[in-house]
């Protein structure tokens, strides 16, 4: 139990005792006494941003890299409702944000006039905000608030999703006894434990092609060492969904690539669906995930772990945490089957001449650079930049592959760098770059300085994929790369392979300010990935 201190003190101690390292925001009248705490008591650093999109967007990705919550500290209303799409993404693909707005006072509730920032009640944004979290609170009463804030907040960890609180203004300085310390999660039933691990492993002894599936709560539970322990001891192919792109990246385990379905790589979609026994760990059973496939995945032969249960055909084990499992199937196991996955063939070898570039290229040149300098962590936005990451070689990446929003790419790279301190490289549309692309103003303020491929098609070109003729898909050709200079950074603009080698190469080397590389991409060009998604969905809706 910590010293006694005001409201938001003990709340920022509850925060750092949960894992918490950063804090993004954006304040405003209802907030600032809870940012002057913040910035004050220097118990966590504060990033502020442009845009509260973006603030949601960075702390969400930053929640990711760290597998701890992240903080994302608004004002009341015109902040906190600016930020419900990027929370409603943490919520849809199971990230830790901790989202804080400062609130009317008691004083300011009763004036009984209508406050400004205030929507249709002023409990609405609380309501509003119940659609996008799994816990939320208003920490009116300094009494009752150390144990609200521990269940919040304990939610938050053990669920791995977004929580709410609302710290009214005058209740900032009252004071306030420590929050008790983290509790667990709640463990499971050992028999019910052991018959589950027990059973699992007998299906997968009877199948003749089982196949192991991963995806995000691996990551979110922090689970990939032991998880990479299980794929060497399962000795059974190991697959990623899109979501789950960038797991085990690096581990010598027998991994085939990532399934898409129709989108994805035939061989990787032929293993996955004639499989006769799918363990599916920390999986989210999306539509992105596992809709576009030709033959419909029968999931009644496949084993779901995920949200804390296990269903296996018709009945499900409830309250099966991820990691007991993965624990106890890692007890059971010796070395089981050998399974040698064949290498795996990314892209290299760009030549650097005066042809185009393409999507494709583009892969191509990330691979050779993380072949020959390092390997950056990735941040993705929606759009044809995250179908082209299909192409690079697994490595950690941040995207919203559930939920698609878009304006994630650029804040979540600023997230990645404050998070890790690593330099992060950011692929992003020209159309997605409209929306969050300016949050790069805020690097030379932090020293932030990631490298951003900008996938210049002058086109919402995912959406004409679709619908081709439809003209409002045309986008003006801003030249970028000419804005970087006034925004405090560099700028390329290349439309050959050679430019885009030299590009990166400059890059690399120029570590001073964030390198803007614009792609010139003709319209009508995308990824084999994109490709093969669209033109699957449009046979998918042609059988129907
Ligand atoms: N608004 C937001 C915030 N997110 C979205 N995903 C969309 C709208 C719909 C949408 C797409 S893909 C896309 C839009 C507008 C076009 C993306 O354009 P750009 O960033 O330039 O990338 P590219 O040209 O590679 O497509 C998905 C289907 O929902
Ligand atoms: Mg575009």
């Amino acid at each position: 139990m910590s010293p006694a201190s005001n409201l938001a003190q003990s709340l920022l101690r509850a925060l750092k005792a949960r894992g918490v390292a950063e804090i993004f925001g954006i304040p405003g009248d209802f907030a600032l006494p809870l940012f002057k705490v913040i910035e004050e008591s220097k118990i966590l650093p504060l990033y502020t941003l442009s845009h509260e999109p973006a603030v949601g967007f960075a702390a969400d990705a930053a929640a990711r890299f760290h597998t701890r919550p992240s903080v994302a500290a608004v004002t009341y209303g015109a902040g906190a409702l600016n930020m419900v799409n990027p929370i409603a993404a943490a919520y849809s693909e199971k990230s830790p944000v901790v989202v804080l707005s400062g609130g009317p006072g008691l004083a300011d509730r009763s004036t009984g006039l209508l406050l400004h920032h205030q929507a249709k009640h002023l409990n609405s944004q609380f309501e509003i905000y119940k659609e996008v979290t799994c816990d939320q609170a208003i920490l009116d009463d300094p009494q009752r608030a150390p144990q609200v804030m521990a269940r919040v907040l304990d939610n938050c960890v053990n669920q791995s999703r977004p929580v709410y609180l609302e710290i009214p203004r005058d209740m900032v300085g009252e004071s306030c006894g420590p929050v008790p310390r983290p509790a667990p999660m709640q463990a499971a039933d050992k028999d019910a434990l052991n018959a589950c691990a027990d059973e699992i492993l007998a299906r997968i002894q009877e199948a003749r092609s089982p196949v192991l599936v991963v995806d995000v709560e691996i990551r979110r539970f922090a689970l990939e060492t032991q998880v990479t322990q299980l794929c060497r001891k399962l000795g059974i192919p190991v697959v990623t969904t899109f979501m789950g792109r960038g797991l085990l990246a690096g581990q010598k385990v027998p991994f085939r690539g990532t399934y898409m379905g129709v989108a994805g790589d035939p061989d990787v979609t032929q293993l996955v669906e004639s499989s006769d026994c799918l363990l599916a760990l920390g999986v989210i059973l999306s539509d992105t995930n596992f809709g576009v496939s030709e033959k419909r995945i029968d999931l009644r032969r496949s084993i779901l772990a995920c949200d804390g249960q296990v269903t296996l055909g018709y009945h499900t084990y409830a309250n099966i945490p991820l990691p007991a499992l993965v624990q106890a199937l890692n007890r059971r196991l010796r070395k089981g089957r050998t399974y040698t996955a064949p290498a795996l063939n990314y892209p290299r070898g760009l030549k650097a001449n005066a042809d185009l570039v393409t999507p494709l290229a583009i892969a191509t040149a990330v691979n050779d650079l993380f072949d020959r300098a390092e390997r950056l962590p990735i941040a993705a936005d929606m759009g044809d930049c995250l179908f082209t990451a299909l192409d690079i070689e697994n490595t950690s990446l941040v995207a919203p592959g559930y939920y698609a929003t878009m304006g994630f790419g650029v804040p979540a790279g600023l997230g990645v760098q404050a998070a890790t301190g690593r330099r992060p490289l950011i692929m992003v549309g020209d159309g997605a770059f409209q929306m969050t692309g300016w949050e790069l103003i805020n690097c030379r303020r932090y020293g932030w300085n990631p490298i951003v491929l900008l996938f210049n098609n002058a086109s919402w070109e995912m959406l004409r994929a679709f619908q081709p003729e439809s003209k409002f898909n045309n986008l003006d050709d801003i030249r970028y790369a000419d804005l970087a200079v006034g925004l405090g950074g560099r700028g390329h603009r290349v439309h050959t392979c050679r430019d885009l080698v030299k590009a990166l190469g400059a890059s690399v080397k120029d570590k001073s300010c964030f390198q803007l590389i614009e792609i010139m991409l003709p319209r009508g060009v995308m990824s084999r990935t994109l490709q093969r998604y669209v033109d699957g969905i449009k046979r998918m809706r042609a059988r129907k």
